[in-house]
C-alpha cells in the first residue's frame, strides 16, 4: 500500500496513526501541498478533489478522504465495531468531524501555521473559532459521560476526532475549559502503538 500524505496534515495523521496501530507496512509519499503538488494533473488523476490523504491499495485503487480510508482499513479489526448501530455511531462522529469540527479547527490551524493571515482570513477566523468551540462543547459533553466516542472503547471515531483536537491550540483554541477532552486526549495517546502527528 502507498499513502500520499503530508506530514503536518491531521487528515494524513489519522491514516498514519491507524496504520501504525494495525502494524501495516506501507510506503509514504510526501506531497508538497503548500506548493500545489496536490493540484497537478498527475495528482488530480488520483483524487479529483486535489487533496491528500489518498491511499493506493495493493490492487492499485486510489481511495481519497481520510475517514473513508479509516473505514476501509479498520473493517474487520477491533478499531471498527461489528454491531450495525455501533458502526452507525462511528459514522455519526466521523460525519460530525468533517462538518462541524475539521472545517473550523483544522482550517484555523492551517491558516495560522501555514498561510498568510490576510485581513480577510483574520476576519473569518473569529467565526471559525466560534464554530470550533461549539464542536468542542459537543465533544466535552459526550466525554463527560463516556471514556471514548463509541461502544466504550477506542475506535476510528476517536482517531478521526483526535487528529485535529489535540493540536487545536495551534489553531488558537484554548483547551483549558475542556477537562474531559484533555483527559480523553491522554487516554488516546496511551493506546498501544500510538505515534505522534510528526511521525511519518
Ligand atoms: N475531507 C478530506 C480533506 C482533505 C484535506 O483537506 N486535505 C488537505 C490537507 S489537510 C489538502 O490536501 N490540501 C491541499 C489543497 O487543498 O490543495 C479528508 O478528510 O481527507
Amino acid at each position: 500500500m502507498r499513502l500520499y500524505d503530508c506530514l503536518f496534515s491531521g487528515n494524513g495523521y489519522k491514516v498514519r496513526l491507524l496504520l501504525a496501530q494495525l502494524g501495516v507496512r506501507y510506503e509514504r509519499i510526501e506531497v508538497d501541498i503548500l506548493h500545489g503538488d496536490s493540484r497537478t494533473p498527475e495528482f488530480l488523476a488520483k483524487n479529483p478533489a486535489g487533496r491528500i490523504p489518498v491511499l493506493e491499495t495493493d490492487e492499485g485503487v486510489y481511495l481519497p478522504e481520510s475517514n473513508a480510508i479509516l473505514f476501509f482499513l479498520a473493517d474487520g479489526t477491533p478499531f471498527l465495531p461489528n454491531r450495525s448501530l455501533d458502526r452507525a455511531q462511528v459514522l455519526r462522529w466521523m460525519s460530525f468531524e468533517q462538518y462541524n469540527h475539521e472545517p473550523n479547527i483544522a482550517t484555523s490551524r492551517h491558516w495560522i501555521q501555514h498561510l498568510e493571515l490576510t485581513e480577510e482570513r483574520h476576519a473569518r477566523l473569529a467565526e471559525k473559532h466560534e464554530h470550533g468551540r461549539e464542536a468542542l462543547d459537543v465533544m466535552e459533553a459526550h466525554l463527560r459521560r463516556e471514556d471514548f466516542f463509541v461502544a466504550r472503547r477506542y475506535t476510528i471515531a476517536d482517531i478521526a476526532l483526535y487528529a485535529y483536537t489535540h493540536v487545536a491550540p495551534e489553531g488558537g483554541f484554548d483547551l483549558a475549559p475542556y477537562p474531559a477532552i484533555r483527559a480523553w486526549t491522554t487516554r488516546v495517546a496511551a493506546q498501544p502503538g500510538h505515534i505522534s502527528i510528526s511521525q511519518g
